[in-house]
């Protein structure tokens, strides 16, 4: 027996095992697909490509063959990218990084819907989106009982394995069979008028079990692969991250004085990212100890707080590391058992849970405008560049809600703080604190006016600052005195950036 057919140790399902091109045959035009993955982990590493060709080889015969595709987040280019470069996506959701699948997104050919990540469990359960045909589904192993032993995320996989009629399985040799005894799964929470509460009251605490469940006589094929997730190589912080995140250590350390914050503060979720890893960084050499995690994408920044013994736990649906955390990763994992848990983003993105333990939510963005208000989604209101992922869920429930962004983009020809924003994902209501590396606007308890001073003068890179002032002042004259706005002037910006590709004046 192979390595990979040992994982398999439930014997009745060995007989499913089969090659990439053979379980592609269940899956036919116009299916409804869910995979997994997050992050860029955990997603199927064979089945896509072996479908991508499929439809190829349809598409050369004139005939159509294309899949809706549903995951946790983002996949990777042998994923999502094989099958839009295929031309073999009709729908998408809730969200994705993959570059190729953008460019067809923004032609047209991918309907694309955005979804909040905490939504989109129940939104499937409920049959939203269809029947899900086929379930495409990571594991690293099979337990002798037929339970499935999640890889390095949990994301959806839960709900595709119960909504789904289908079942295909990869298992990955080259995902640890240590992660086993590591993720904690509500198999079942319930669809309103019958969902009861999550007893969750502390991120390290576990409530569920370690293994998927489903009807095995669902599965109908099994794919042996050995691949690395996405991996993506940790980028230093750069100079703009570095202030970014020394900016917001102060700010932590000045809201423990004024009795706000906990000494450990609260626990963190970290958005993905240049900056987001640079505040992980930066809390290294903070004064802060026993920090928590309770975030959606652990990536390296936090692992080493784990490892440092700077954070004792962290909850998270999926782990998403460098080559070189991986290897850190997979050498400490027996210690790490115990202080990570991953969970099905349904529970990591519940409102109920992010606000009960009072997260600190702190997430990139593309712009803010003067009064608050984030888009995180749209290039010029009008390309898709990811989606909004869980920064949704948890801004609007975090106690300590940041944005962060460097305050200029594209080399200082976008400025990252405009009149208004050319889409709105986080409106001003939700918004607590924005950082650029020129300061922090506390926007807590401000009316719209107040905090157009505060992201003017804190946050605007000074190339921008005088225009924006001089925006908000005749705004101001025109009357409007409680979010005041030139309607025909507030987008103007990114229409001179369209224009000419510059948003100042020349
Ligand atoms: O362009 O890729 O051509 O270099 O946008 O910007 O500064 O490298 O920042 O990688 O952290 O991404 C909001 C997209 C930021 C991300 C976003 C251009 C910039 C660059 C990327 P290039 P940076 P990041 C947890 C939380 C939504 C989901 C989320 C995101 C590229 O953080 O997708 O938060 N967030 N999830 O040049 C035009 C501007 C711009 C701009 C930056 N104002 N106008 N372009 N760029 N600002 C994870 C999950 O939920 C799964």
């Amino acid at each position: 027996m192979t390595q990979a057919q040992e994982r398999i140790h439930h014997s009745g399902l060995r007989n499913k095992i089969m090659t990439a091109e053979q379980a592609a045959a269940f899956v036919q035009n116009g299916m409804l697909v869910g995979v997994s993955g997050f992050t860029g982990a955990g997603h199927p590493k064979v089945l896509p490509a072996a479908i991508a060709e499929k439809a190829k080889a349809e598409h050369a015969q004139g005939k159509p063959f294309t899949i809706g595709l549903i995951s946790g987040a983002s996949t990777a280019a042998e994923c999502d990218g094989v099958l839009a470069e295929a031309n073999a996506l009709k729908f998408r959701s809730p969200y994705q990084s993959d570059s190729a699948t953008r460019i067809h997104i923004n032609k047209g050919n991918i309907a694309y819907h955005d979804a909040h990540l905490s939504h989109i469990e129940q939104q499937v359960r409920l049959g939203f989106y269809g029947a899900m045909d086929v379930a495409i589904i990571e594991v690293v192993g099979i337990t002798a009982e037929g339970k499935l032993i999640p890889s390095m995320s949990i994301g959806t996989n839960n709900e595709w394995l119960k909504s789904a009629k289908k079942i295909i399985l990869e298992i990955n040799t080259v995902q640890p069979e240590k992660l086993e005894g590591m993720h904690d799964i509500i198999n079942d929470i319930g669809t309103p008028p019958n969902r009861q509460p999550i007893m969750i009251t502390d991120p390290n605490q576990r409530v569920g079990s370690a293994y998927l469940e489903c009807d095995l006589d669902k599965i109908v094929a099994i794919v042996l692969t050995h691949a690395n997730d996405r991996n993506s190589k940790f980028t230093e912080p750069d100079a703009t991250s570095k202030l970014i995140a020394e900016r917001m250590i102060d700010f932590f350390a000045y809201e423990v004085k004024q009795g706000r914050l906990p000494k450990n503060l609260l626990p963190l979720q970290s958005g993905v990212g240049n900056v987001a890893n640079a505040v992980l960084t930066a809390l290294q050499d903070s004064p802060f100890e026993n920090l928590m995690g309770y975030t959606e994408v652990l990536q390296d920044g936090m692992l080493d707080l784990i490892l440092s013994g700077k954070m004792k736990s962290a909850s998270a649906t999926a782990l998403s590391f460098s080559p070189a955390a991986l290897q850190r990763f997979n050498e400490n994992i027996d210690f790490l058992r115990s202080k990570i848990v991953l969970r099905p983003q349904e529970l990591t993105n519940h409102p109920e849970l992010i606000r009960r333990l009072g997260v600190i939510s702190m997430n990139a963005m593309i712009e803010a405008d003067i009064y608050g208000n984030v888009n995180s989604t749209h290039i010029m209101g009008t390309k898709m560049m990811n989606g909004i992922g869980g920064s949704g869920d948890f801004t609007r429930n975090a106690s300590f809600s940041f944005f962060v962004t460097p305050s200029v983009a594209k080399n200082g020809t976008i400025s990252c703080i405009v009149p208004m924003v050319s889409h709105h994902d986080h409106t001003e209501h939700d918004v607590m604190f924005v950082v650029t590396e020129q300061g922090l606007a506390d926007l807590r308890g401000k009316s719209p006016r107040q905090r157009a001073k505060l992201m003017i003068e804190n946050c605007a890179h000074p190339d921008y600052r005088d225009m924006l002032q001089d925006y908000y002042d005749r705004a101001e004259k025109a009357g409007g005195l409680h979010t005041p706005h030139l309607l025909m002037e507030a987008l103007s910006w990114h229409q001179r950036f369209v224009d000419t590709g510059d948003m100042r004046v020349k």
